[in-house]
């Protein structure tokens, strides 16, 4: 329980579970002003107060949310669209992380893996629309909530209306405006929803006005002055109406987030009483009812601290489970733009992260860390987002109310209906919408030949545990009249020869559809009841993995499935936006795509098993040729007309090095220790005041890093004096942030650590000194490591200014002034050496300035070692380095790991304290602190490895223990053999080492 608090602040915490959070961060909630709806600035993109339309269709944008500098690999985005867009979906939502891209003030680059373009094409390529969050404050737990660290020196409150503050947003607003608005729909492109800052919601009560206005459009300004016309979407942290049209600096279209579960992954089978929203529809229709309802950041995993359970454990807790009941909810509010955050988490590379999180932002994701898409929650949603994509009433339906009593014979349950026309949607879930109790209900449904009770052939419906459905009635397939169905719909289509429709139930349920067509027959499979009414026909039947198929008039096709068979289905649109030829195939792990030229039929797809693949419908009337992923197989045609093939998987052979038996080398990294050494051209800490208006100093010069220019990975301070003999101890309160540490030494003795804890983001040590000798100079080393910097979640808290580095210090008998500090990041601290890699991918320690972690590196010529698991046999810091080659074959997906062995705490249950850096050809791809954890298995994607070519893979090892520390163990793993039509992910060129001028 320790662990969110200091995250976000307390003020969002009270938030995490309940849905009155309005008042607590918000203030009260904003009532809508009339006549508040704004006018679009184009044609393309348009609303009204049930959806967008995109070139005046009416669309669901139903989106996930995926970051591109999450996963600095470009030729992937692709897949992850195809992965998104094969859910279903047609959107995607991004921030973009400033501090990447203004690593010193004034001067912004987008280059290289930092360029969004070819984010842009990726995702044209896959027919998805884009929702584009450039901040300048986005969250996200990235380092500084996105602030790049010299907005410390600002002097002026952040987001607020300061002119220093709103000055140094200036540039980065003007380039990436520019650059999204290049890419706006209106100008070809995929972007076609721009969000101005995030969640300016919060704040500390010194702050007037809140929301201010002046700010709020002036970050709005910006984007429009960079040429951005398509809508404004505000993301509010609560239903609170901040910024609606109608408010002061209001955006075009209203929208707000919601994690209703919160982020304690630590019980993950707990679904706190009062957790489900139940007012959202409500306050919609008083704060924007002229908007489509906008759920702009809705509950897809939770982050994890140090310290944390691991993302698996996320998963868990926002599961399959969670999806049903929670997203069945929004909907039931006539959510019409849904993002699901995260979609993909990826990965904080090189520094990328705040302090409340650690290397890995899986998240707990529909689609994990390692791009596969093998957990349940994945399935359900596609389920859910197809649905929707067949169901156009859904978007126009008039919302009704929830009852207790009037849809349903159980009063534990509750519905909440919608009607369009004669079409209705019944959103059924429990009362108690964390009961794990299965009730049985019956369903009232009112249909144009009548009202009924269903089932009517017997048996009843139930609703087991945590599960919420959506029945239907009068629902239009494609000329055929579904009277109802209390199975769920999955998706259906008409083409010229048939009709299909697939709906689904959870196992051994009873479910019952009526339509109004004048034969049914069953033409596979056993079991359903089929009844011949006046003017309509009822099937009703157990749901079991046995199919069946009913066949309705000559040519409608019913497929009659359970969950877990339906979610081997895949609907596969062969136009980017249009849904009208889409093919529909059963084919298992996944269908990138499906192309029908001629009489031939392309499929494109991943497998992960022998599969057999059904072509359900959509494919050419004489099917001549099947190519599945370009190979053309074989394949027959049953009496339904469905063509069948098997894909037969051969695994591989995959050769991976054992990491222990390769040849290492190793650098002692802390020669600072050595009497030879100089620090002769380290920044002198004589700066007498500091530019951070959020901490006053309380040493004679500033020792905050920011204000000389170093914002990440590890410090180091070095501190001169000339002893008298009088000094017995060394005072050192130092902070780097959650699971941060220090070591100090005098000269080359070691006097001690602060080895970290999950919580502690500073710490107070006192070390004894060795006696020294009158007159005689020492110098102190000190290293501390920056975990990233604070967020700044609630306006006015300034907690983004949380200095790194020494914050006091005393070295007894002596006067502070007495020490004379230098200090160290990463070479050049703003001016950066590593173009290529960015700002914060390498910190401070002596190899890190020398480059020696990018590939090209001169290790060769380092003294031969055992690898780090070697170790180092007193603390300090050593680097260790190796190279390797890889010829995995083409046509998989093989994503691979390093994992650490972590068995190692002792008898009493203390693990040693050290902290590893993984660097593979140069991107820092892995934080490990072996005494807080939780993450010891690094994923490390196809791309910055080079499958057919030579690794060059560096640890680092900082020993806070006397004794020093080994790594236990250190593997390359196999995550998962994935046979694949995904091909040329090109290996990222970042910058290769060459001897660094000037470097220490
Ligand atoms: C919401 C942020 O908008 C988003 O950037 C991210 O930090 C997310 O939370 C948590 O992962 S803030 C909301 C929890 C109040």
């Amino acid at each position: 329980m320790k662990l969110v608090i200091h995250l976000l602040g307390a003020v969002v915490l009270v938030c995490f579970a309940v849905q009155t959070c309005a008042r607590a961060i918000g203030g009260t909630p904003k009532l809508w002003i009339k006549d508040s709806t704004q006018k679009p600035l184009q044609d393309i993109v348009t609303w009204d107060e049930n959806s967008l339309f995109v070139r005046g269709e009416r669309i669901f944008f139903f989106s996930g949310e995926f970051h591109p500098f999450r996963l600095p690999v470009p030729s992937l985005y692709l897949d992850v669209f195809q992965k998104i867009k094969a859910l279903g979906f047609n959107g995607v939502s991004f921030y973009i992380h400033w501090a990447l891209l203004e690593g010193k003030p004034g001067e912004f680059s987008a280059e290289g893996v930092f360029s969004l373009e070819p984010f842009f094409e990726a995702a044209t390529k896959a027919g998805i629309y884009l929702l584009a969050r450039p901040g300048p404050y986005i969250n996200a737990e990235v380092s500084g909530g996105g602030f790049p660290g010299w907005l410390q020196r600002v002097n002026g409150t952040l987001r607020t209306r300061d002119p220093e503050y709103l000055h140094a947003t200036d540039l980065y607003a003007k380039s990436v405006g520019e650059i999204i608005a290049k890419a706006q729909i209106t100008n070809g492109g995929p972007i076609i929803l721009v969000q101005p800052e995030n969640e300016y919601t919060g704040a500390t009560s010194d702050i007037h006005p809140f929301p201010d206005p002046v700010y709020m459009q002036y970050v709005e300004d910006q984007l429009k002055d960079a040429g951005i016309i398509v809508p404004l979407i505000s993301n509010d942290a609560s239903a609170s109406g901040d910024n609606a049209p109608g408010q002061p600096a209001a955006v075009d279209i209203y929208g707000h987030d919601g994690y209703p579960l919160g982020f304690d992954c630590a019980n993950p089978y707990t679904w706190p009483d009062g957790d489900l929203p139940t007012t959202w529809r409500s306050l919609h229709l008083q704060q924007s009812p002229n908007t489509p309802y906008s759920i702009v950041e809705f509950q897809g995993g939770s982050f994890d601290p140090w310290g944390g359970l691991g993302f698996e454990q996320c998963s868990v807790l926002l599961n399959n489970e969670f999806e049903r009941v929670f997203y069945k909810n929004d909907y039931s509010f006539g959510v019409a733009i849904f993002n699901i955050y995260m979609i993909f988490g990826g990965t904080n590379w090189g520094n990328l992260g705040h302090p409340g999180g650690y290397t890995s932002y899986d998240y707990g994701s529909s689609i994990t860390e390692e791009r596969l898409v093998t957990r349940e929650k994945y399935s359900e949603l596609k389920l859910e987002a197809n649905f929707f994509k067949v169901s156009p009433a859904y978007l126009v339906a008039e919302r009704g109310y929830a009852s207790n009593s009037t849809w349903t014979s159980s009063t534990a349950l509750t519905v909440t209906p919608a009607f369009a026309n004669s079409t209705a949607f019944y959103f059924v879930r429990h009362a108690a919408y964390n009961s794990l109790e299965s009730t049985s209900y019956k369903l009232n449904v009112q249909t144009s030949r009548g009202n009924f009770s269903v089932p009517q052939l017997g048996g009843s419906l139930t609703l087991n545990g945590r599960d919420s459905k959506i029945h239907v009635s009068d629902y239009d397939v494609g000329g055929l009249n579904i009277l109802y169905s209390t199975a769920e719909v999955f998706t259906w289509k008409k083409y010229d020869s048939k009709t299909i429709l697939i709906v689904y139930g959870g196992p051994s349920e009873t479910h019952e559809i009526a339509f109004q067509g004048s034969t049914a027959t069953l033409v596979e499979g056993s079991g359903p009841k089929i009844s011949k009414k006046k003017d309509y026909t009822i099937v009703n039947w157990e749901v079991s993995s046995d199919r069946k198929i009913v066949k309705v008039n000559s040519d409608v096709f019913i497929y009659l499935l359970d969950r877990n068979s339906a979610y081997d289905y895949w609907v596969v649109d062969q136009a980017l936006h249009n849904a009208s030829n889409s093919v529909i195939v059963n084919a298992g792990y996944l269908v990138r795509s499906a192309t029908v030229k001629g009489n031939t039929l392309a499929l494109v797809g991943d497998f992960n098993a022998t599969t057999t693949i059904e072509v359900i419908g959509g494919a050419p009337k004489s099917l001549a040729k099947l190519t599945i992923n370009g190979h053309s197989t074989p394949f027959r045609k049953d009496k339904l007309g469905v063509y069948t093939a098997i894909v037969t998987i051969e695994k591989p052979n995959i050769n991976i090095p054992d990491l222990s038996k390769l040849k290492w080398k190793y650098l002692d990294s802390l020669p600072e220790l050595q009497s030879t050494y100089s620090d002769a051209s380290w920044t002198s800490a004589d700066l007498k005041t500091t530019y951070n208006t959020h901490r006053p100093l309380t040493t004679p010069t500033s020792l905050y890093s920011s204000d000389y220019g170093y914002h990440t990975g590890t410090l180091l301070y070095r501190g001169h004096f000339t002893a008298t003999g009088a000094e017995d101890t060394l005072f050192l309160w130092t902070q780097g942030g959650s699971a941060s540490g220090t070591s100090a030494f005098l000269n080359s003795t070691f006097l001690g650590s602060w080895a970290g804890t999950d919580v502690a983001t500073n710490a107070n040590s006192t070390f004894t000194l060795p006696n020294l000798v009158a007159g005689k100079p020492y110098v102190l080393t000190v290293v501390i490591d920056n975990m990233g910097l604070d967020e700044d979640w609630t306006v006015g808290t300034e907690l983004m200014k949380n200095p790194r580095g020494i914050l006091n210090y005393a070295v007894s008998g002596r006067e502070q002034s007495a020490i004379a500090w230098k200090l160290t990041g990463n070479l050049g601290g703003e001016d950066y050496a590593d173009r290529s890699r960015g700002p914060l991918n390498e910190g401070g320690t002596f190899a890190e300035r020398q480059g020696f972690h990018l590939p090209g590196a001169p290790f060769e010529a380092w003294e031969d070692s055992a690898g780090p698991t070697a170790g180092i046999a007193a603390a300090g810091i050593g680097f260790f380095a190796t190279a390797f080659e890889l010829d995995l074959p083409a046509g998989y997906d093989i994503p691979l790991s390093f994992a650490f062995t972590n068995s190692s705490d002792d008898a009493s249950g203390r693990a040693t304290a050290y902290r590893a850096q993984l660097f593979v050809n140069g991107w820092q791809y892995g934080k490990y602190v072996h005494n807080v954890g939780p993450q010891t298995r690094f994923p490390v994607p196809e791309g910055i490895l080079d499958y057919k070519g030579t690794n060059y893979v560096a640890v680092s090892l900082w020993a806070l223990e006397e004794g020093g520390a080994k790594v236990e163990g250190l593997e390359l793993v196999v995550d998962a053999v994935v046979e694949t039509g995904y091909g040329g992910v090109e290996t990222v060129k970042g910058d290769t080492w060459t001897k660094r001028k000037g470097a220490y």
